[in-house]
């Protein structure tokens, strides 16, 4: 019988995709890297482009939306092409998505509307209005969360204000990954990690935190079970399993559905729940942080304004969010706006030919959040901070760049002061890991070694996530010692240049700006 095939829907802010896994076991003959035990392949069955759409309001004011149809459309193709290419061989499938994003169901089950897509600025200001109903250490102790604008906390706040009659007629609400397993499966369970994102989760007790819900008058009823990840949710619709040509016996499993925590699941590391190593889990977010036993609470953290998001087999989380390579993301469609259409490698071969630790911008400035023009907005940066300013393309990334490898450092710094250790190796997974100068620019400024890949830790993650579901992995750790075995990574050690003190000191004057 051939290796069973397990399939991850893998959604990210500019595109998805539905990924095909296959675990092969250990070669019988005891020979060769896959000696120890099973090995991952990947293949890529279907891919299309995702980004926010814009509704106009009543009043024509844009609101940035996700198409969730449009969504489900392609993930629906996407399993039909799986059901040509492997049929009988699929055991399961399970969605990741990016965090804190979510629809509203009625009484009979319809959408309430598109979901907000969490860069509309209609939580502006929501940190303000949500810390006179609770104050922001409260919130901070029973959720462990960091305070980001668009956490889903402040969109339902947002919601409740804008669109009353939403939550009033709403039953339920479900993360993006849960409503794809509803269409799936009529599942309404709500996958743990990602709850966490929403910050309304009780790092404690890993379950809805009601009492802040109730003081948040938030409807209590629209909170559902909570599940683990690799929790079998149902088998796939027999109607959808007719329309896809897979069987009917495919099962729709939970994995951790937070991308990030996919990611991190997937991190080629001999070690659990310790910080003795850091992750940056590199992509439109860099996520950078470290894994450990449980939440890290208390005064220090809050006002180091970090997170502790859920992890798998009982670990938790404790990053930052980093504005990430939504820099040169934002960038590139400022000159292809300009007619000068630029890829990610040619971009950064640029960036590389251009001279270092020039300019900076504090990355996690609010200004680049949702900028209208990126470049405009980075020129602008350094033109108000008494920098020069970056004349070009090339100049531009590498102010990208630069930034963010010194703000991966000034993180792992805090977090080592939460910790009480200092990681000695930096794993940076995702796409942006095959960013080579980037690697090299982390290892300079973290002054520890980076190694970099693999670069579909996400996909691994939600793929091997449902084979120890499936029985075929019994732990984190052994799950981890399948990405080993299968997936080469690449070593960039720090060189020893003086200008990177001197850049992070410079770094924290304009992160201190008033
Ligand atoms: C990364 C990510 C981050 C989350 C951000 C918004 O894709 O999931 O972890 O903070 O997107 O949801």
């Amino acid at each position: 019988m051939s290796d069973p095939v397990f399939l991850a829907v893998d959604l990210g802010a500019e595109s998805g995709r539905v990924i095909a896994g296959r675990l092969v076991p250990a070669a019988a003959d005891g020979a060769g890297a896959d000696a120890d035990g099973p090995t991952v392949t990947l293949e890529e069955v279907h891919r299309f482009p995702n980004g926010p759409i814009v509704v106009p309001g009543p009043d024509g004011s844009p609101s940035l939306r996700w198409d969730v149809t449009v969504l489900w459309r392609e993930i629906e193709t996407g399993l039909a092409k799986a059901g040509v290419r492997y049929s009988a061989e699929v055991v399961s499938v399970g969605v990741d998505t990016w965090g804190v994003d979510h629809v509203l169901l009625s009484e009979t089950g319809e959408l309430l509307g598109l979901p907000w897509n969490y860069r509309d600025d209609r939580t502006a200001g929501g940190f303000d209005e949500a810390f006179a109903a609770v104050p922001r250490e409260e919130v901070f102790a029973g959720t462990g969360i960091q305070f980001l604008p668009f956490n889903s906390l402040y969109q339902l706040r947002a919601t409740r204000r804008d669109h009353p009659e939403l939550l009033s007629t709403a039953q339920r609400v479900l993360l993006m990954p849960d409503y794809f397993h509803r269409c799936l499966c009529g599942s309404e369970a709500v996958e743990f990690t990602n709850a966490t994102t929403t910050q309304l989760v009780d790092p404690t007790t890993r379950d809805w935190n009601r009492g802040l819900i109730a003081k948040l008058d938030l409807p209590d009823r629209l909170f559902g079970p909570v599940v683990s990840p690799g929790t079998e949710l149902g088998t796939l619709f027999p109607s959808l399993a007719q329309r896809t040509g897979l069987p009917e016996s495919v099962k729709v499993v939970a994995p951790a559905t937070h991308d990030t925590a996919s990611a991190v699941a997937a991190i080629p590391t001999g070690s659990t729940g310790q910080a003795d190593w850091a992750y940056i889990s590199s992509g439109t977010w860099s996520l950078v942080g470290v894994e450990t036993q449980g939440p890290v609470l208390g005064e220090a953290a809050l006002a180091a304004n970090v997170t502790n998001e859920g992890g798998v087999d009982g670990t938790s989380r404790l990053l930052k969010n980093v504005m990430g390579l939504w820099l040169v993301q934002g960038v590139r469609r400022s000159f292809a706006r300009g007619g000068d259409e630029l890829d990610y490698a040619e971009l950064t071969r640029r960036a590389a030919s251009a001279e270092g630790l020039v300019s900076l911008i504090d990355p996690d400035d609010a200004r680049f959040l949702a900028p209208t023009d990126m470049a405009a907005e980075i020129v602008g940066y350094c033109r108000e901070t008494g920098q020069p300013e970056p004349g070009d393309v090339a100049a531009l990334v590498r102010c990208c760049l630069d930034s963010l490898a010194l703000r991966y450092a000034a993180v792992l710094d805090e977090l080592a002061s939460l910790t009480g250790e200092r990681p000695g190796v930096v794993h940076v997974v995702g796409g942006g890991s095959r960013n080579a100068l980037l690697n090299q620019l982390t290892a300079d400024a973290c002054g520890v070694p980076v190694l970099a890949g693999p670069v579909e830790a996400t996909a691994l993650g939600n793929v091997l996530m449902q084979a120890k579901a499936a029985g075929a992995i019994g732990s984190l750790a052994e799950l981890r010692a399948v990405v080993r075995r299968s997936e080469e990574v690449t070593r960039f050690d720090p060189t020893d240049d003086a200008r990177w003190a001197e850049a992070a000191d410079r770094l924290r004057g304009l992160s201190n700006r008033g």
